[in-house]
């Protein structure tokens, strides 16, 4: 089955009671049993519900793997991967990434004895130095939030591999459309699924995805033990939402791409990040690795001028200042104040979260009102 079948069909089966085409929502904490252990495979909705089975198998299906897991949140996810690590173990994180994932790593984990080194990584090989043996997991965001470096999947596999450490990749900027880091070498997929697999800004949600059937044990176990999982309802819209995950994100491309022209232009406008320009540095990995270059881009004002870039997002009346991304409508977010205020201001300008940055979600409507809001917006 090709990917613009599986969006629609994936994991998918009529319900066997009535033939319902999408999945039943199923409403329920508990199942009847006939005799204690007596049920139809189903106990207790924390550990199975038919509606969560169906949106599971639809993530494993979509991302090419043998096991989906869903969660109430991407930041349940990802801590539910950190819950594999034992006190003292080590991790390799990418240095530029969404803020509230380090503050999990920083403020939450490294109080329970998980180290975490943070670096750029454009070099693979220049990891090798921090690799010791309590080193478990490395962890990459690619194209990163909000710089979109772009890191390279299969080089950070054999690194892994050479050295018996987990390899998770967030593919939320990416999705499976553009990528699909389990065929690249990845162990662990993750997704903030609130963002283009959901694709309406209506959900909040995460997802897992491995291969490997000791490892996605181990992550069903967590999940059932600590139960952080996510309900029937927003099930059922993560559902729907999937199946147009394809279409969306082709708009998505083309409108960014158009976009970050635009920005590149534009006399008020300093940097544009944007994966799919020539310039970019890592824009041969990107053309490797990804089948487009998604819809977020990000850019700075010239002089770095804050107030400037307050101004602009004010400004915008179709993009929506708001945190979040990959919705179909657009949205615009000032992550040195917003989604990546968590991340001390020293750290973050390393990688090139300075005041004046504006990241953009760019949505799905008509390409002529998004440029002319911008124009409007940078007057
Ligand atoms: O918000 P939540 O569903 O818990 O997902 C967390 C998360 C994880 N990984 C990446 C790459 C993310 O971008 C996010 C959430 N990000 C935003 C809310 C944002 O505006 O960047």
């Amino acid at each position: 089955m090709k990917f613009n079948t599986k969006t629609i069909h994936g994991g998918q089966q009529h319900d066997p009671a009535y033939g319902a085409v999408m999945p039943p929502i199923y409403q329920t904490s508990t199942y009847a049993q006939s005799t204690p252990g007596g049920h139809k495979g189903y106990e207790y909705s924390r550990t199975h519900n038919p509606t969560r089975d169906a949106l599971e198998k639809a993530f494993a299906s979509i991302e090419g793997g043998k096991y989906g897991l869903a969660f109430g949140s991407g930041m349940a996810a990802i801590d539910t991967v950190i819950k594999l690590l034992e006190p003292g173990d080590e991790v390799i994180s990418t240095n530029d990434l969404y803020g509230g994932t380090y503050r999990l790593f920083t403020k939450v984990y490294e109080k329970f004895g998980i180290k975490f080194h943070f670096t750029g990584m454009s070099n693979p090989e220049a990891l090798r130095s921090l690799i010791n043996e309590r080193t478990r997991l490395i962890w990459v965001e690619t194209p990163t939030n909000p710089m979109l470096n772009i890191i390279d999947i299969q080089a950070m596999a054999k690194l892994s591999k050479d050295h018996n450490l987990l390899l998770a990749v967030d593919n939320t900027f990416a999705t499976p459309y553009l990528q699909k880091p389990l065929e690249q070498g990845a162990d662990i997929v993750m997704h903030s699924a609130t963002k283009y697999l959901g694709g309406h800004s209506d959900v909040i949600m995460g997802g897992l995805i491995v291969n490997d059937d000791d490892l996605a044990d181990k992550l069903y176990f967590l999940q059932n033990a600590s139960g952080a999982i996510c309900g029937p309802i927003d099930s059922f819209l993560m559902l729907r939402g999937i199946k147009t995950l394809h279409v969306r994100m082709q708009r998505h491309c083309e409108n960014a791409h158009k976009v970050a022209r635009f920005l590149l232009n534009h006399p008020k406008i300093e940097n544009v990040y944007w994966p799919g320009f020539d310039h970019h540095p890592n824009h041969e990995v990107a053309k490797r690795q990804m089948k487009d270059f998604g819809g977020m881009l990000s850019f700075t004002t010239k002089g770095n001028d804050y107030e400037e870039a307050v101004k602009i997002v004010e400004r915008l009346e179709i993009f929506t200042l708001a945190e979040s991304l990959g919705g179909v409508e657009s949205l615009a977010g000032h992550p040195a104040s917003m989604t990546h205020a968590s991340i001390p201001k020293e750290e973050r300008e390393k990688s090139g979260v300075v005041d004046s940055l504006i990241r953009l979600s760019v949505g799905i409507e008509d390409i002529d009102d998004l440029i002319a809001d911008l124009e409007r917006a940078m007057q």
